[in-house]
């Protein structure tokens, strides 16, 4: 058969792999056997054609002259940039020649393996990597940087990171986008929003930045960073106290609500106000818009779950809906992650079995402290899919510990990010336009496929690839580490126990391009929580010695710096990807902070100036953008710059590494800073 790779000119179909809910159907435009076009597909029921600006000039990407064409090695000083090519061969006996000393004498969790979601393909993300890495018993890392603290706070109180479909937000007559930059990092979601606005829906936005979101919102609620929970509690206070509540909706499908009633009594609108920084006047007027809207719907962002108390804040937001009976209703309840209903088989995929005994756990977000700290000491890291030198919180932390002399590093990506410079070897990755994989999206309820449109890029090889060979020259002989990418894909769609997946096939999507899930709505019907409704009122929060129910606490004391930083995505790249191609760089400009004009004329800083941010972590400088986009006190920069020597933009230089309430999160919108004028000679 014919592939799209063998065929040099055409239109291709083809999945968006990035780290972004919209999961958009793409079509590519190929000429003399290169991409020369990307847009969106058309026939795609939620993405419909349309794509962001990132991924329609993704071309500049794929065929970027800095990209990695051949393994390489260090041949100087660690992180300073000196590297000579290799051969596959000896890139690979490298590797596996260090580990099996490693092994021999340090044991295989002196081994640890960090990745994260540069490429959503499961087979390449959570599968041959797992595979491999159970059967040597490496160290495990826990995938906590992006959503966790969220996600577990939303389970206890829906059970699973089961939402709306947004498909149906169309109908919807409020939506309150919390803590989203939605216009950035979900631009669908918009696009749904804008068609229910036609029928007269009201948008809300609230977030700590008048960004782009909160400037095309019909109301725009600034507040104060890490009091979301509170403004929610203030919220049910209005709804209780002004009987908005749907008492038959309570009564059926939660548990906990005359518990509630009582409990959110302390929570009157000018404490929270005192708290949030929202006007009382303001707090009142959102409980009656959405004590008096059906259907509504709030998408709940991952911002305000970076912070200390991200867990109970997503928690407390989630119990909105039940108050006022949304859940029943087409276009109402709530968004934080969809990914349950497209749940694969994931022990098929990994294969937990092939580990023989657990092995230690890794929170990522300490990786500073893994690699610096930890004992017995981590003697090899391998990294992919992933750029923790400008990712990870506490990022000189991290530096310091990636440029041990006795850390053996691999870095496998597509570019020579600022990790890869402190790698002992480096390997090419290929493009997700040069796999085979499959895709679900944590938003939508769509699983997509993607095979190879073109040929790997020079001598790059994907992640699935690189395990397999990595195995071999392991002498690990067993099947599951060479099954092929169609094997993989079969194994992880065959999952008995999600009837979402039925007739979803390897073959269907090669023919189709994408499924939807068979998903239904969740009411009426049981949820899985232990109760099988809504818990107001967790008892699993309470045996794990949080309070049962939804609460404010406020942010850790994070030392006695004036200003709360919030280092933000930016519209052009994706994390740190794309901030190393001239194209998106251009489209973003600079990197900036946002502050009040208050603050701002109180260290005498004026729009332009360059300004340098302090704390005990770090340092960086930005050019300063002063308006009323952000409250007194707070401070706001957007997107993960590349760095080089000298820059001085890592804003992960400042971020905190404690972690979260719950879920091990991350907490990069935690941190307190310290703000000065440079002067225009430094
Ligand atoms: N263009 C673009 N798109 C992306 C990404 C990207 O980097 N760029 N990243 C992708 C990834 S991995 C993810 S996880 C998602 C994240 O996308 P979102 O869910 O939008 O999350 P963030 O952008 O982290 O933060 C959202 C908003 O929260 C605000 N915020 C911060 N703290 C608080 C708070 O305490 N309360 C409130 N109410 N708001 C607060 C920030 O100002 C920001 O506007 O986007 C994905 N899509
Ligand atoms: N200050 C601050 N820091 C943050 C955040 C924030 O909001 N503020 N957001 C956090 C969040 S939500 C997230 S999800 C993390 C994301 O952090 P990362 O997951 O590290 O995301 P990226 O920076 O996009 O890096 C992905 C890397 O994977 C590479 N890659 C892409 N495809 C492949 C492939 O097929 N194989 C291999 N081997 N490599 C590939 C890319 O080239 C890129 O270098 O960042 C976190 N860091
Ligand atoms: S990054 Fe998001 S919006 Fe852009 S093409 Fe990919 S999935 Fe679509
Ligand atoms: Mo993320």
């Amino acid at each position: 058969m014919r592939t799209m790779i063998d065929q040099p000119n055409g239109i291709f179909p083809s999945v968006c792999s990035l780290d972004c809910p919209d999961q958009c159907g793409l079509l590519l435009h190929k000429e003399d056997g290169k991409i020369v076009k990307i847009e969106g597909d058309p026939s795609h029921p939620v993405t419909q054609g349309n794509i962001c600006n990132k991924v329609r000039n993704m071309t500049a990407r794929i065929y970027d002259a800095k990209r990695l064409q051949y393994p390489l090695k260090r041949v100087g000083p660690k992180g300073e940039n000196h590297f000579e090519r290799i051969s596959w061969e000896e890139a690979i006996t490298t590797i596996t020649s260090s580990w099996k000393k490693l092994i021999a004498e340090e044991g295989s969790e002196s081994i640890m393996p960090y990745s994260f979601y540069g490429n959503m393909g499961r087979i390449g993300t959570e599968g041959m990597d797992r595979r491999f890495f159970n059967r040597m018993g490496a160290s495990r890392l826990l995938y906590t940087i992006c959503q966790s603290a969220g996600t577990e706070g939303y389970n206890y109180t829906m059970g699973g990171s089961f939402g709306i479909d947004p498909e149906d937000t169309v109908d919807s007559k409020l939506i309150i986008m919390w803590g989203i930059n939605a216009v950035s990092t979900n631009m669908h979601q918009v696009v749904l929003a804008e068609k229910a606005r036609k029928n007269g829906a009201q948008i809300v936005v609230i977030d700590v930045h008048k960004n782009q979101t909160g400037r095309w919102a019909d109301w725009f609620i600034p507040i104060l960073p890490g009091t979301d929970a509170a403004l929610a509690l203030g919220l049910m206070h209005i709804l209780f106290a002004e009987n908005s509540v749907d008492e038959d909706f309570l009564q059926q499908y939660t548990v906990g609500h005359e518990e509630l009633r009582e409990h959110v009594k302390q929570y009157n609108p000018s404490v929270v106000s005192t708290i949030t920084g929202v006007p009382v006047d303001d707090i009142y007027r959102l409980a009656r818009m959405y004590g008096e809207t059906t259907p509504s719907f709030i998408r709940i962002g991952n911002g305000p779950q970076h912070h200390d108390n991200g867990g109970m804040c997503v928690r407390t937001i989630s119990c909105l809906p039940a108050l006022t009976g949304q859940w029943l209703h087409k276009g109402g309840g709530a968004i934080k992650g969809n990914g349950g209903y497209l749940d694969h088989n994931a022990a098929a995929l990994q294969r937990p079995d092939l580990l023989t005994k657990p092995t230690r756990q890794i929170n990522m977000n300490l990786l500073g402290s893994a690699l610096l700290e930890l004992d017995p000491p981590i003697r090899s890291m391998y990294v992919y899919n992933s750029n923790p030198a400008v990712v990870a919180p506490h990022a000189n932390k991290v530096r310091e510990g990636l440029l041990r002399e006795d850390l053996f590093t691999v870095v496998h990506d597509l570019f020579l990010t600022e990790t890869a410079l402190f790698a002992d070897i480096v390997l090419p990755a290929t493009s997700s336009f040069e796999n085979t994989d499959f895709y679900r999206s944590y938003w939508h309820h769509y699983v997509q496929i993607q095979q190879p449109v073109i040929a790997p890029y020079e001598e790059s090889k994907s992640n699935v690839d690189v395990f397999r060979l990595l195995a071999k020259a392991m002498d690990y002989e067993e099947q599951e580490l060479r099954d092929t990418d169609e094997e993989m894909i079969r194994q992880a769609l065959d999952h008995p126990v999600n009837p979402n997946l039925d007739g979803i096939t390897y073959e269907g999507l090669v023919e189709t391009q994408y499924a939807k899930a068979r998903t239904k709505p969740l009411f009426p019907g049981r949820l899985k929580t232990p109760s099988g409704k809504i818990e107001l009122y967790s008892e699993t929060l309470a045996s794990k010695g949080f309070s049962p129910l939804p609460t404010y606490t406020p942010l850790v004391d994070d030392g006695d710096f004036p200003f709360l930083f919030i280092p933000a995505p930016n519209h052009n790249f994706l994390n740190s990807t794309f901030s190393n191609n001239e194209k998106h760089v251009r489209m973003e400009k600079m990197p900036r902070l946002h502050m009040n004009t208050a603050d701002a004329a109180l260290l005498g800083l004026a729009s332009g100036d360059y300004a340098r941010l302090w704390n005990e972590r770090g340092e960086c400088e930005l050019v300063v953008s002063v308006g009323a986009d952000v409250l007194p006190g707070v401070v706001v920069s957007q997107g993960l710059w590349a760095d080089s020597p000298g820059s001085q933009v890592l804003v992960n230089a400042l971020t905190p590494d404690r972690v979260a309430d719950m879920g091990g999160g991350a907490t990069f919108f935690s941190g307190r800073v310290q703000v000065e004028k440079l002067n225009s000679s430094s």
